[in-house]
C-alpha cells in the first residue's frame, strides 16, 4: 500500500556533509520524495516529534541535540515505504547498526545517530503534520513505477 513517511536528516549528518549521501540512498532505493524543507527546528517542533520520548533519562539531550544545528526535514513515498526506510536506518544508534544500512555504514556513535525516520503509519501522519501543511506534499508521477514495481502486465 502506498504510504508516506517522514524522514529527518539530523544536525549530526548536516554537518557531516552526508545529507546527499543520504537522499541519494532514498532515491536509489525507489523511493518517491515528495516534500522537503531545509530548517532551524524549533523547539516547539522537536517537542511535538519526539514527545513519546518525553521524562526518559535522554530526552534533554536529545531535544538539545535536534536543535543545535539545521535539518533537512522530508516527506518520502512509496509502497511499504515506512518499513522500507526503517530498514535502511538500521538499529537506533551507528554502534549496533549493521554495515549496509545507513546508520551502520556512516557511524559508531551511541548518541548520534544521523537521521530520522517514522516507525508506524500513525507516527508517520502525525510527525508529517509538524512539518508540513497538506499543500505542501506535491502529487506527481514518477515516471519508473511501473519498472520499480511491475504492477502491470
Ligand atoms: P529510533 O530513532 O531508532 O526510532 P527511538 O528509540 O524512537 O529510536 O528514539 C528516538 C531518538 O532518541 C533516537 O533516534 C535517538 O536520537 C534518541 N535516543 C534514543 N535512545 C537514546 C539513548 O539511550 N541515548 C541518547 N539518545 C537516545
Ligand atoms: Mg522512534
Amino acid at each position: 500500500m502506498t504510504e508516506r513517511t517522514l524522514v529527518v536528516i539530523k544536525p549530526d549528518a548536516v554537518q557531516r556533509h552526508l545529507t546527499g549521501e543520504i537522499i541519494s540512498r532514498l532515491e536509489r532505493k525507489g523511493l518517491k520524495l515528495v516534500a522537503a524543507k531545509f530548517i532551524q527546528i524549533s523547539e516547539q517542533s522537536v517537542r511535538r516529534l519526539y514527545m513519546p520520548h518525553k521524562g526518559k533519562s535522554f530526552y534533554r539531550g536529545l531535544m538539545k541535540f535536534t536543535c543545535s544545528s539545521p535539518v533537512l526535514v522530508m516527506v518520502w513515498e512509496a509502497d511499504g515505504v515506512i518499513e522500507i526506510v526503517r530498514k535502511m536506518l538500521g538499529a537506533t544508534f551507528g554502534c549496533d547498526a549493521q554495515p549496509g544500512t545507513i546508520r551502520g555504514d556512516f557511524g559508531c556513535s551511541g548518541r548520534y545517530n544521523l537521521v530520522h525516520g517514522s516507525d508506524s503509519p500513525k507516527s508517520a501522519e502525525r510527525e508529517i503534520r509538524i512539518f508540513f501543511r497538506p499543500g505542501e506534499i506535491i502529487k506527481y508521477e514518477l515516471a519508473d513505477t511501473n519498472w520499480l514495481y511491475g504492477k502491470k502486465d
